[in-house]
């Protein structure tokens, strides 16, 4: 497997490529341009610019998380054709820089959603919680409380230029059922498979997160079958998955290290995390240790090592430690535990390797 870290670009991410350095075994950065609302192209100078910036601490940018898709293309507007005529053009302007992983999601108008952005642990550290109870009412009231935490950075799937526009955003989704969701996902994936052949890109779509229908609005990819059904629609190496044991775990029902086994050679990039349940549905992110969690971290580690996974790998979200908090960290993005994430990661790999006579 070949460990990366998410790095959100200088200026809009509280960590430097020089702390990143100092973690065992990272040899990639997953990045973006952040300031890119979807739909535009990525211009070549513009990549040129990122890679300056990790050539410098001998990183590579073989993985961008993300390229975020129009709203237009989801709904399936008339409009459509030009947007995926642009992402081909980015897809054509990565390629030269050596990418080759491009991860998206296909989530109608929120990315992932949590109600609680740093909620106590217990330790003392917070995390990212999601209330089942509070996500039945006031969309704005969430979207509004997750950009104040923000506190001005960007994340992706957060635009507050889109966020601004919610009301219009749910009624041009309105007629956008969850069959023509699909319908959509696959319109745009046979637009792009060409491109990606010509390329050398797989694009690696995100789970959806949490996985189930939020707000009245579709999510696709949300357990094994939907899975399947996602890599049968579009049946091409190219087309592959981001698979995010976070997103999926956060289902009591979803068994990750069986779905992992069932579908490893379309996973492109991994995200490891570790999710707690509780009764009433609600759950909280934990850390990478296994018994902190619900998600079967050992065990996705072994399905993984099993499959003789070679792909890229990297720690989804972290805690919030020692100092790290509201206006001093991007939430679910800080240092330490994503670090603290990656050596448990090591723990279980370079064991498995020294089991299997490897190591
Ligand atoms: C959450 C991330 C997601 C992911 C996008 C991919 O922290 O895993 O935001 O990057 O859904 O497009």
């Amino acid at each position: 497997m070949k460990m990366t870290f998410r790095w959100y670009g200088k200026g809009n991410d509280q960590i430097s490529l020089a702390d990143i350095r100092q973690i065992p075994g990272v040899t990639g950065i997953v990045w973006a341009l952040h300031d890119k609302m979807p739909g535009e192209i990525w211009e070549v100078s513009e990549i040129a610019a990122v890679k300056k910036q990790l050539d410098e601490y001998g990183f590579h940018m073989d993985v961008v998380e993300s390229v975020n898709v129009h709203d237009d293309i989801k709904i399936g507007l008339p409009s459509r054709d030009r947007y995926i005529e642009n992402y081909k053009q980015t897809l054509r302007n990565l390629a030269p820089f050596g990418v080759k992983v491009v991860t998206y999601n296909f989530m109608p108008i929120f990315d992932w959603t949590r109600t609680d952005l740093f909620h106590p642990v217990g330790d003392g550290s917070t995390a990212l919680y999601y209330e089942k109870e509070k996500i039945q009412q006031d969309y704005k009231e969430m979207a509004h409380y997750i950009l104040e935490n923000l506190h001005g950075l960007t994340f992706p799937g957060w635009e507050p230029e889109r966020m601004a526009k919610l009301d219009e955003l749910f009624e041009k989704y309105r007629p956008v059922t969850k069959e023509k969701l699909w319908e959509n996902l696959k319109y745009f994936l046979d637009a792009l498979m060409p491109t990606c052949h010509e390329t050398g890109i797989r694009m690696a779509i995100h789970m959806d997160d949490p996985p189930w229908d939020i707000f009245g609005i579709p999510r696709l990819l949300v357990d094994k079958a939907s899975i399947h059904r996602f890599l049968k629609m579009v049946d091409d190496p190219y087309n592959c998955l981001c698979l995010c044991s976070g997103s999926l775990g956060a289902d009591p029902a979803n068994d990750v290290p069986d779905i992992i086994r069932s579908c490893y050679q379309r996973i492109a990039f991994a995200h490891i995390r570790n999710v707690k349940h509780f009764p009433n549905g609600d759950f909280s992110e934990a850390s990478h240790r296994d018994c902190d969690g619900d998600t079967g971290i050992l065990e996705i580690m072994r399905a993984y090592h099993d499959c003789g996974f070679e792909g890229y790998i990297r720690p989804d979200h972290g805690r919030h430690l020692w100092g790290e908090g509201p206006g001093t960290v991007r939430p679910g993005y800080g240092l330490y535990d994503r670090a603290l994430g990656i050596m448990y990661m090591w723990g279980c790999w370079d064991m498995l390797e020294r089991e299997a006579g490897k190591g």
